[in-house]
């Protein structure tokens, strides 16, 4: 493929010259072969375009320092540069996505089938699981058996993926063909930092998340209002307070069924599977969060370091223990599936607890109302700590893709204002099949999605990609009703003042070498640490132990692994 595109561009590089020496003024025609329609259609529209533009002057001189990419862009005939379809005749295109739990069956998507339909594009879909993708991801690389595009999945070692040519770099592309994506990295260029590989080339099209509310990643907190008046108590403002309130779900039967041991006080949802006992929620009333996208290193004023063997996180660790040996926080947090923290969560039999959305308990949603941060004796104030407006970069073109330009236009539109709606449910083309449009001129889903049994999000997961996260799209307040309903939005006023101010920071892309030392680090690091959390906040290790647990930290070479991220902070300013 690559000796390839070699070849081509060379060739492409003569025919400018014959143009050139042939002097024939601004030729669109140039690159040779062309004799089909398509092609022709194709290129005079440029030359129409490229005239109504105020930089390309002189065809020729703009065309001899074409980027080699954009020069075949402009070579396929087939291809069109704006609007819709993409191509003339059909391009066929084999797509890689990950598909959680949340979703459906992706061959079957309303929004996905209307816009390959639009686009002129046959998708061949290779659906692998959420489980088993990292594996299987593995496996393509290795034996470069790549399709065209990666979707809603991330490449475990994408570093080396970079390095070996695997997935290429779209910035020229970008450049060329972009109405979505470009504008908003420009709106928000943190997003645009964190996407880049350490040689500065963007290798994938991030989502892209402006929707505030989201941006908790579930430390919004709710507590239960029916609770709080069957027992005649105030909404807490301390965390001594908010201990009260719980000790009070826990022994007065504020359900009222007679059972005085049947409520949760505390709950904690866990469908990510990942049993840390979400203590992000609670080290925010602490005033203390992460940044970088790890949850054990801190920025503060510029500079870097390990929040976990802080005093200050001991306290919250010591809360966290009160929480848990008191019976105020859900005991089986650290044994439970994330099925079952769900259910426990919707069954409306829990006192508080931390979601963005309402979406996982909409049938007894009318018990809860928002529950601002709370106060800490340390005297900083509480912050709700935001994700990234970075989705994460989940979307790649690979080097196996022999007309990159197609599909970047194709990836390209779910990031623009009509394309994120569509994959949103929201078309007026689909108007009847997947959402219906209110007088107002806002969107909802179709009413058989709305009363679907299974709940809203099961039925929305069905029409679309975008429930289980990691799409590579631009989510916002417009394209996402089943996680920013009615209820979600008359409760944000509460949260949002103490959404994290100060700039948000994704994980870091590091060169492979660094990559490697993290990884390296971290394998150990990172188990030891969630581990003692929960032998901490459980009682099984006993906070005599503190000094000896922050030695080992030291071995364990936080201090290295701390300087790589202030390195990488730095070299961001
Ligand atoms: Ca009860």
């Amino acid at each position: 493929m690559k000796k390839r595109n070699k070849w081509l561009s060379m060739f492409l590089v003569i025919a400018i010259m014959i143009s050139l020496l042939s002097g024939c003024g601004a030729g669109k025609e140039d690159s040779g072969s062309g004799t089909n329609n398509a092609r022709t259609d194709a290129a005079s529209k440029t030359e129409t375009e490229t005239d109504t533009e105020t930089d390309t002057g002189s065809g020729d001189a703009a065309q001899a320092a074409l980027p080699e990419i954009i020069a075949q862009a402009k070579a396929d005939g087939n291809f069109n540069e704006e609007g819709f379809p993409l191509v003339n005749e059909t391009v066929k295109k084999t797509v890689m996505i990950r598909k959680p739990g949340n979703i459906g069956d992706v061959e079957k998507m309303e929004t996905l089938n209307y816009i390959a339909e639009k686009m002129n594009l046959e998708i061949e879909w290779i659906v692998v699981g959420a489980d088993g993708w990292d594996e299987r991801i593995n496996l393509m690389l290795s034996t470069n058996d790549l399709p065209d595009i990666i979707m809603k999945g991330t490449i475990p070692n994408l570093s080396a993926a970079i390095e070996d040519g695997q997935v290429i770099a779209v910035d020229e592309l970008m450049e060329y063909y972009s109405d979505g994506i470009k504008p908003l990295l420009e709106e928000y260029p943190g997003v645009d930092i964190s996407a880049r590989a350490s040689d500065g080339k963007l290798y994938t099209l991030p989502g892209i998340n402006t929707l505030r509310p989201n941006l908790t990643s579930h430390r919004n907190l709710w507590i239960n209002r029916q609770w709080l008046d069957n027992l005649g108590l105030e909404v807490p403002a301390t965390t001594e307070e908010l201990l009260d309130v719980l000790r009070a779900f826990r022994d007065g039967d504020p359900n009222g069924n007679g059972n005085a041991a049947d409520e949760i006080p505390y709950a904690v949802e866990d469908s990510g599977a990942t049993h840390n006992g979400r203590a992000d929620i609670i080290s925010g009333l602490f005033g203390l969060y992460y940044n970088m996208g790890y949850e054990n290193i801190r920025l503060e004023g510029g500079k870097v370091s390990f929040l976990k063997n802080t005093d200050e996180w001991k306290e919250v660790l010591q809360y966290m223990n009160t929480m848990y040996t008191e019976g105020l926080m859900d005991n089986e947090i650290y044994t439970q599936t994330g099925d079952m923290s769900i259910a426990k969560i919707s069954s409306g039999n829990v006192g508080v607890f931390g979601l963005s959305s309402d979406d996982l308990f909409t049938t007894v949603s009318d018990q809860y109302v928002a529950l601002a941060p709370v106060q800490s004796p340390n005297g900083k104030t509480p912050v709700i700590q935001l994700a990234s407006n970075s989705m994460g970069s989940n979307t790649f073109i690979t080097s196996a893709d022999e007309t990159p330009w197609v599909s970047f236009r194709f990836l390209d539109y779910f990031f623009t204002e009509e394309g994120s709606m569509t994959v949103g449910c929201f078309n007026e083309d689909l108007i009847g099949a997947t959402c219906q449009k209110n007088e107002d001129g806002s969107w909802d889903y179709s009413d058989e999605m709305i009363n679907d049994e299974r709940g809203v999000a099961v039925a929305v997961g069905d029409a679309c990609p975008l429930p289980g996260g990691g799409f590579g799209y631009w989510r916002n307040e417009n394209n996402s009703n089943y996680i920013y309903s009615a209820k979600v939005q008359e409760n944000v006023p509460v949260w949002e003042p103490y959404y994290q101010a100060d700039p948000v920071y994704g994980t870091p892309l590091f060169d492979s070498e660094t990559q490697e030392n993290v990884d390296e680090i971290k394998t150990d690091l990172d188990v030891y640490v969630s581990e003692c959390q929960a032998k901490f906040i459980t009682g099984e290790m006993s906070f005599d132990d503190w000094d000896k647990y922050c030695a080992t930290l030291e071995s364990l070479r936080v201090d290295e692994l701390v300087s790589y991220y202030q390195a990488y902070y730095d070299s961001l300013q």
